[in-house]
């Protein structure tokens, strides 16, 4: 009896501090979340798959386009909330100089390693287009290989949208002394270098791109070209010689610094999520392969994986 009665009073005093708790944390704010969506497919589904798990919070959401680079100082100023896929090589300056200035934190790291550099497609190289890729030293004896009818005879490199590197491309084949024998041409989207891929590949042709992994392309495979490698400094605009190429980096999650504050709950589970390169290739290859729409992707991607993001919410 007096054995009964300890267990009733723990029990009582248990749920009475678990009550308690509860009423101390302070609910998250009504006020919207604001996510920033780009022009590539992972982010955009990743936009509404981290909206879904906010809601499934009870946190209201909103989502902005917005330009990849000019999105650090918005969070900076409060007019977006977070951003889920800050990649090392394109978008590490303008996340740090943000910080720098104020009012942006770092949200962590996802699981997930970045390259974002120019390639080409496996057959090019096992079919010996340009005897000696992917060192980009081979480069300099195949521009014809890459010629396009846009090209004036030099070899083209297709560049994603100029909104995402600047003059990088440029400075480098210029840096390498390259810059006689190729021309950067830039993408208007994501989807005109998939295009450009797919129709090289029907036609057993030589092309260079830009491409990034995680991306929908690692399950078929895409061969990054090898540069002199990355260190801190080596960009032109970074004050360096620019002959280098681009970092094997990091892929981070940027905040306001009100959001831990203002959402407790949904910040929680924001500074948890961290996805793996499989995981961010499936989510591009919904869209840029299955043809779904973004938000149809996203809800997929939910319902089949809820071990892994449900575990962030806890
Ligand atoms: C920013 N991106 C993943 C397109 O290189």
């Amino acid at each position: 009896m007096k054995y009964l009665g300890r267990i009733v009073f723990a029990a009582a005093f248990a749920i009475m501090i678990a009550a308690g708790m509860g009423q101390a944390k302070a609910a998250d704010s009504s006020s919207p979340i604001v996510i920033p969506t780009h022009n590539w497919s992972s982010q955009v589904v990743m936009a509404y798959i981290i909206g879904g798990i906010f809601e499934s919070l009870g946190d209201n959401v909103e989502y902005v386009p917005a330009d990849s680079q000019a999105v650090y100082e918005a969070i900076r100023n409060g007019d977006v909330t977070i951003s889920h896929e800050v990649w090392q090589s394109t978008f590490g300056a303008s996340f740090y100089n943000a910080m720098a200035k104020g009012g942006l934190i770092d949200a962590g790291t996802h699981e997930a390693e970045t390259l974002e550099e120019m390639g080409v497609p496996n057959y090019v190289i096992e079919n010996n287009l340009c005897p000696g890729l992917p060192n980009w030293e081979a480069l300099a004896n195949c521009q014809d290989v890459f010629s396009t009818a846009d090209s004036d005879g030099k070899g083209r490199w297709l560049e994603g949208p100029q909104s995402w590197h600047g003059d990088l491309m440029p400075n480098r084949l210029n840096a390498l002394g390259l810059g006689d024998k190729y021309v950067v041409k830039f993408a208007g989207g994501a989807d005109a270098i998939w295009a450009e891929l797919s129709s090289a590949k029907k036609e057993g042709r030589g092309i260079i791109t830009f491409n990034w992994t995680p991306n929908f392309t690692d399950a078929e495979g895409f061969s990054f070209i090898e540069f002199p490698p990355y260190y801190d400094g080596c960009r032109i605009a970074d004050g360096g010689d620019g002959k280098c190429g681009s970092p094997k980096g990091w892929l981070k999650k940027a905040a306001n610094y009100k959001f831990p504050k203002t959402h407790p709950a949904a910040y929680s589970a924001f500074s948890k999520l961290s996805f793996t390169t499989t995981q961010i290739g499936q989510m591009a290859a919904l869209v840029d392969v299955d043809k779904m729409s973004h938000q149809d992707a996203a809800k997929a991607w939910l319902a089949a994986n809820e071990d892994v993001w449900k575990a962030f919410t806890e």
